[in-house]
């Protein structure tokens, strides 16, 4: 394929999972979607510069962000939306909510269990590698969850069974409030070079790298039956959850000063620890939020669809988006049309 077309349809699929994480937002927003919502914006980089080289008989297990992976794999969004709705017509049939979508026929799953992309995708493989040979299985998750043992066994099993799997960390450098930091030792590349693995690491909001980088551990995986890592960072706007009280500081400084900022040190003195723990739980909230304050000032630098706009071109970028939205909208409609409600 023209590389034109090939930086085009990347960004098609860049700006379809936005279309349709921004349209799952506001259905959260207005009230629709019971529950939590764990948007995957930041991240579409990732998704979309993996996906391009999978095959229809590759299997995906994700974690806790599974939007974006299965708008990418072609599953039909207004299925998604009416998904989230909880209605019968949903993918799941409105019994999996936001975290727990499953495609059998796509062989895509998706768990709220942290880690348990991995034990899934060796599955997969498993199954791969018997019944599909030269298919392949990707795990997506955290770099929380390389804390987990079951994604670390996963390594382990992946190697010793010589399995066709790649993993992908997607490090967004928070595990719900906490800086990673500070509960990671080492990375996760090295973790998985100790386990034998191939390893690569990339910026994940730059798209035509993490396609290229991808392209090279993918290619590696299906040809010789052996496990890789991808370690790609990001940034995620929306924080943690939608909602997250750690976010809305920034979004909403005067308001949210109001909310919080009165009751703080009320809470502080009927606090139970000595001054100086108290005063240090107060300092490391206050790190918090200037750490937190520092990544949203600079996420723009951070948008995977800012950043590959300027490659594509506004022009075909503005069409890519016109027709896109313009689809997600119908797909929008349709699902409020069946689930018989406004948003
Ligand atoms: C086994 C397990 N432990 C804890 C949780 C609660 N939990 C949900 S998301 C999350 C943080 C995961 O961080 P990371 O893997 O970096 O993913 P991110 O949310 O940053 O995308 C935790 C601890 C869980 N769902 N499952
Ligand atoms: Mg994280």
């Amino acid at each position: 394929m023209a590389a034109n077309s090939r930086l085009r349809e990347l960004y098609e699929s860049i700006v379809r999972i936005r279309a349709v994480e921004t349209a799952q937002n506001h259905l959260w927003n207005v009230g629709l979607i019971p529950g939590e919502i764990h948007t995957g914006i930041g991240e579409e980089g990732i998704i979309a510069g993996v996906l391009e080289h999978l095959a229809v008989d590759d299997a995906i297990a994700c974690d806790h962000r599974p939007t974006g992976v299965f708008t990418a794999s072609g599953v039909d969004p207004t299925s998604l939306l009416l998904e989230l709705l909880g209605h019968p017509d949903g993918l799941c049939g409105g019994h999996g909510g936001h975290m727990h979508f499953l495609s059998e026929s796509d062989r895509l799953i998706s768990d709220g269990i942290v880690g348990s992309a991995g034990p899934a995708a060796c599955g997969f493989a498993l199954s791969a590698k018997r019944l599909r040979p030269g298919t392949i299985a990707v795990a997506f998750f955290g770099e929380g969850a390389m804390n987990q043992g079951m994604l670390m066994e996963s390594l382990n099993l992946a190697k010793v069974w010589s399995l066709p799997v790649l993993f992908v960390c997607k490090d967004n450098g928070w595990s719900i409030t906490t800086h990673s930091r500070d509960l990671f030792a080492g990375d996760p590349a090295t973790r998985a070079k100790a386990f034998g693995l191939r390893t690569g690491r990339v910026d994940g909001s730059d798209p035509t790298k993490v396609s290229a980088a991808a392209k090279r551990l993918i290619d590696r995986v299906r040809s010789k039956h052996q496990p890789a890592l991808l370690h790609a960072r990001c940034r995620r706007p929306d924080g943690h959850f939608l909602g997250d009280p750690l976010i809305r500081v920034f979004d909403d400084p005067v308001g949210q000063t109001r909310e919080i900022g009165s009751p703080l040190p009320g809470s502080v003195r009927r606090g139970s620890g000595s001054m100086t723990e108290q005063i240090s739980a107060l300092s490391a909230l206050g790190i918090r939020l200037g750490s937190l304050g520092m990544q949203r000032i600079r996420m723009n630098r951070w948008d995977p669809l800012l950043r590959l706009r300027c490659t594509v071109g506004t022009e075909a970028a503005m069409e890519i988006e016109r027709r896109v939205s313009a689809e997600v909208r119908a797909n929008v409609s349709e699902a409020l049309r069946i689930a018989e409600v406004s948003a």
